[in-house]
């Protein structure tokens, strides 16, 4: 029952790029018992750092998995150099590239895993990868396109085999044994998110490690390590670094009862590390990862004091559910709790699966009409989007729901084995459908690489989906895949509606007023036609999208 016209349907308008000096409020209702601020007032969110980001869009890379220069089947940073112009060549005017223009590097720190979540050297890099000359090389040709780039940072625990740690765990005078936790019995705690314990055996006695215990946490308490981290995030913004994805914010420091999650003293261990970045970088960016509910991410914004972005996983998760189920309620419920529940809606960072989820393609059963519809959702989104790489060409990713399938090498051509990824063995191999690589899809109207490079231009020249409030106008008829979001600037109107359902819907009328004209749609099948206070968009195709603006 998927229709998918292609052949006419798809309209691109692009406008004048905006301005991106001008500070901005945001508008959305504050409820002070979500965002825990001591001037919870109503009125204008304060402006919550250099809010540069707000204009960009945003992609997450693996470096193993991207591109490798050398052949030895790992991905590298003269890898994604060399890549950089399909990412974005630094011209507007040209088509031939995504168009992103932020990049978040999965950690490249000297670590002995292949993922890079235990670190050993906060100031090297992972060997792997190329040298610190090389990681320099890239920020510079990133910059030179008009892409920044922020670093996951692993505040929260190191390696098992940093050398502080062996150090600490060598005995109770051990010169850096307060930097990790130690005590004589195991209290029995168990993870937050999961079953396994957080005390690990060593000796006679237990360490500390929320993940497992080949990640110790870091006693952040420890002033010696507050100082330490902090540093070694100044020597990478000396570096040109532009910021930083806090790896696991919620779970920094922990109570002396076992409350591991969102401790009072987490949020002021980033309001402090802000302050101090802030002060010799003001255009820092630091966003929180803070897997949990919207409700519970909020009190992370501070008072536009803690961190600048917040992953939103529950936008993820009502986008995926809304274009998978082909029904609106997800998304519709969490726009509603989205409204209700940041004072800024600015501090989202929306997106629809990363390094640690399955991928968009496998949740959706390959359903590629329900991939492009969620696609449209996401750039519809306020805040900052993030897109993970291979998202754009449909990656399915490996046959199982372990990690290293969720993170398998990008496919730049289709010819095995190596898929123009590597000229050697890869570090990991798994085979994408026909079609799934970036030579099948870059430029090929019609294709979801083109549909993400597409909607990434129509979001840089729309004011209202960079910085507009959002609402949901009422809407009538329809059926219930059917729902409308509107964006909404000083002086600029966008409507994003959508049909999820696999099925058409009855003639929609949405409450907006002002003169449609189509930005960018997919399976439309009725001109948008204005009476008086509403549009009227007739029956709406089976998966079918638009963005209109109202003038
Ligand atoms: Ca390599
Ligand atoms: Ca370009
Ligand atoms: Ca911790």
């Amino acid at each position: 029952m998927v229709r998918l016209d292609r052949s006419s349907s798809l309209m691109l308008f692009a406008l004048a790029a905006c301005s991106h000096s001008a500070p901005v409020q945001m508008g959305g209702t504050p409820d002070a018992g979500a965002i825990q601020s001591a001037d919870a007032s109503v009125g204008p969110a304060p402006q919550n750092g250099a809010a540069w980001w707000r204009d960009d869009v945003f992609y997450e890379v693996f470096v193993r998995s991207y591109a490798d220069s050398n052949g030895d089947g790992i991905g590298d940073f003269r890898g994604l150099q060399q890549k950089l112009d399909v990412l974005n060549d630094g011209d507007s005017a040209t088509r031939t590239d995504l168009g992103v223009d932020g990049l978040w590097l999965m950690p490249i720190f000297a670590s002995p895993s292949y993922h890079g979540y235990d670190v050993v050297d906060y100031r090297a890099v992972n060997p792997d990868y190329g040298t610190l000359a090389d990681f320099d090389a890239l920020i510079a040709a990133a910059h030179a396109r008009g892409i920044r780039v922020v670093l996951d940072f692993v505040l929260n625990h190191s390696s098992s085999e940093h050398p502080y740690f062996l150090d600490a765990k060598s005995g109770e005078n051990a010169v850096h044994r307060r930097r990790y936790l130690f005590r004589g019995d195991d209290p029995g705690w168990k993870q937050p998110f999961g079953s396994n314990p957080v005390w690990h055996r060593t000796g006679n006695e237990y360490y500390y490690g929320v993940f497992w215990s080949g990640m110790p946490d870091w006693n952040l308490a420890d002033p010696a390590v507050e100082i330490d981290l902090i540093d070694a995030m100044r020597f990478w913004l000396a570096r040109g670094v532009d910021g930083f994805r806090i790896d696991a914010a919620r779970h920094l420091f922990e109570s002396a009862t076992g409350d591991l999650s969102d401790q009072p003293q987490s949020h002021a261990f980033i309001k402090r590390a802000r302050a101090a970045l802030s002060a010799e970088y003001p255009e820092v960016l630091l966003i929180a990862e803070a897997w949990t509910s919207l409700a519970q991410v909020a009190p992370y914004y501070g008072d536009a004091d803690e961190f600048h972005l917040a992953f939103g996983f529950d936008t993820a998760a009502a986008i995926k559910t809304s274009a998978g189920d082909g029904n609106r309620a997800d998304l519709n419920q969490h726009v509603s709790r989205l409204r209700r529940t940041y004072r800024d809606s600015a501090f989202e960072a929306p997106f629809l699966a990363n390094h640690d989820m399955q991928r968009v393609m496998a949740i959706l059963r390959n359903d590629r009409a329900a991939m492009r519809v969620a696609a449209a959702a996401l750039i519809a989104m306020p805040g900052t989007p993030f897109v993970y790489y291979g998202e754009e060409l449909g990656m399915i990713g490996g046959p199982t729901t372990k990690d290293e399938d969720k993170r398998t090498p990008m496919p730049w051509n289709g010819t095995a084995p190596g898929f123009g990824f590597t000229t050697g063995t890869s570090w990991y191999s798994a085979a994408e459908a026909a079609g799934v690589d970036v030579e099948s899809q870059r430029n090929i109207e019609g294709s979801l690489w083109s549909l993400f490079r597409d909607l990434i231009a129509l979001r840089h020249g729309q004011r209202a989906l960079t910085h507009g409030d959002i609402s949901q106008p009422a809407l009538t008829g329809g059926g219930k895949g059917t729902a409308g979001i509107l964006r909404s600037s000083e002086n600029q109107k966008v409507l994003f509606i959508a049909n999820f359902d696999r099925a058409a819907s009855a003639p929609v009328e949405i409450a907006v007023s002002g003169v449609p004209r189509v930005l960018l749609s997919e399976g439309l099948s009725d001109a948008p036609q204005s009476r008086g206070e509403l549009l009227s968009l007739g029956a709406m195709n089976p998966q079918s999208y638009a963005f209109i603006a109202l003038e």
